[in-house]
């Protein structure tokens, strides 16, 4: 088959993207674009799980109205998010969305039943309040009983196209429930939340074919014929696969969106006490690769501070006056959970300006400035502690993703970091999700060739450091500012 589409689900938008090689190019093409977003009700916050599907179907409709009669398809969404399904296959409760308050303590209390230290050692993953560990640990006990399979939002989405259970393992490792030894969901993390191994599917590597699109869409809307495959679902692990790096280049990878992730590949998982303590998660990859990488907060601080100012200004405005600033006049460690869901993203900055006895960040640029200047910081201590824990010295950081096109972003990187920056693509995401299903139809060998494929396909923009001024007082300030230990407070 020629044509792939990419159907790529994120935190604020969702789109299906048709690609195809052309004259030994990617060629990406934008079918459907639309808008995601939580809603919160009765103090909790829902995604719309099935606004989301319609989408997909009108998405396809308008993949066969434009010409595509069969074609392959794969789908990525954010990670950790789940469905509960009953044995009619039908949905128990909404979706709980990760930015919900409810696992406010759930850390503590599992881990006060099993240590941190062992629940890292079997599963390698992060803690993060939000993990579907802890949703499930807070979720109503009784309704869980009841669920006959428990989903991630794309296996879901695959479950109403196919008829299929699986759960792809790219995502299922971000449930921080897979154990690393026995690569299969770890049967004391089970039994503390009293659920079964049959409560989850089958776990699949990204590239199995799923066979067909369900009969009644098919002949309710006019679909193409789609042979569906499950590729790497977590849109951060199609991110990475969509990285245009050469194999022998020593890169880390940003992928920039509603998260920062920063990360190395790797063969192995990496879970000794300096890896834990710096807070660095072992998300599985796809083809048996995994991501060391720590998850920082990304650009929802500025789309949050776009709704504080009642969406007055766009993205590329703030950048703009933002530019002119001078640099690092506020230090914020934006990795603390204050910043996860705040009330008014503008006030929690200025807040916490103030509560460390700095100067408050007043204009709209000077807020966009703290956040860039904040985030370069994060992510040039970020690859510090790589190369001190991988013992590899990173050469260069590719940039994906929507901040690929954030020109100070990428510059104070560059700067901070003392690194070398490659910029974009911005849709990497929608890359990576294509290539597996290349690779799965044998258009495509592997990844190196994928990678390859993708640098012929489009041109990045490199960032050298220029002279970045006292980068050890800024260093120094953020970590006295922010009382931030080795590795980040969360
Ligand atoms: C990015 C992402 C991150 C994950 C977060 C929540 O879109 O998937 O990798 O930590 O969303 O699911």
């Amino acid at each position: 088959m020629e044509d792939h589409i990419a159907v790529d689900i994120g935190a604020s938008s969702g789109r299906l993207v048709w690609g195809r090689v052309i004259d030994g190019e990617l060629s990406l093409q934008e079918i459907h674009r639309f808008a995601n977003g939580f809603t919160e009700r009765g103090g909790h916050c829902y995604w719309n799980i099935d606004y989301l599907f319609g989408q997909v179907l009108i998405g396809l409709q308008k993949a066969k109205q434009q010409g595509i009669t069969a074609c392959t398809l794969g789908i990525d969404t954010w990670a950790v998010d789940y469905v509960l399904l009953d044995r009619e296959g039908n949905r128990l409760e909404e979706v709980y969305a990760y930015r919900d308050e409810r696992t406010r303590d759930a850390v503590e209390r599992v881990t006060s039943q099993l240590s941190a230290r062992v629940i890292y050692e079997k599963t390698g993953i992060q803690f993060q309040k939000f993990n579907t560990l802890f949703q499930l640990s807070v979720h109503d006990p009784a309704q869980l009983q009841q669920a006959d399979k428990i989903l991630l939002v794309p296996d879901y989405l695959y479950y109403l196209l196919t008829g299929r259970h699986i759960n792809e393992v790219t995502n299922a490792s971000t449930t921080q429930l897979l154990n690393l030894h026995t690569q299969d969901f770890d049967e004391d993390l089970l039994r503390l939340l009293s659920l079964t191994r049959n409560q989850f599917a089958e776990l699949v590597q990204p590239g199995t074919v799923l066979g067909p699109i369900r009969q009644t869409w098919r002949e309710k809307y006019d679909l193409p014929d789609c042979e569906v495959i499950a590729v790497a679902t977590h849109d951060t692990a199609s991110a990475v696969l969509g990285v245009p790096a050469a194999e022998e280049e020593s890169f880390a990878y940003l992928s920039s969106g509603t998260w920062s992730l920063i990360g190395v590949e790797t063969i192995r998982a990496i879970v000794d006490e300096q890896a834990q303590t710096s807070n660095f998660t072992n998300e599985w990859g796809a083809f048996h690769t995994y991501r060391f990488l720590k998850n920082i907060m990304g650009l929802w601080l500025i789309q949050e501070v776009h709704r504080s100012y009642d969406e007055q200004y766009s993205f590329a405005s703030f950048v703009e006056m933002a530019t002119p600033l001078e640099a690092f006049r506020y230090y914020v460690d934006f990795t603390d959970d204050r910043f996860l869901h705040p009330f008014d993203m503008v006030a929690e900055i200025q807040s916490y300006c103030k509560e460390t006895g700095q100067e408050i960040p007043g204009t709209p640029g000077e807020i966009a400035r703290c956040i860039f200047d904040n985030l370069a910081i994060l992510y040039a201590l970020a690859v510090k502690e790589m190369e001190a824990i991988t013992q590899a010295p990173i050469e260069v950081i590719h940039i994906v993703g929507g901040g690929a096109n954030n020109e100070l972003l990428c510059q104070w990187t560059a700067n901070v970091s003392g690194k070398k920056v490659v910029a974009g693509p911005t849709e990497s995401t929608a890359m990576g999700n294509l290539l597996v299903q290349m690779i799965a139809s044998q258009k495509v060998k592997d990844v190196q060739e994928g990678r390859r494929l993708i640098r012929d396909s489009f041109v990045g923009k490199t960032y050298l450091p220029q002279d970045p001024g006292d980068q050890r007082v800024w260093f120094e300030s953020f970590t006295q500012i922010t009382k931030r230990g080795a590795g980040g407070s969360r």
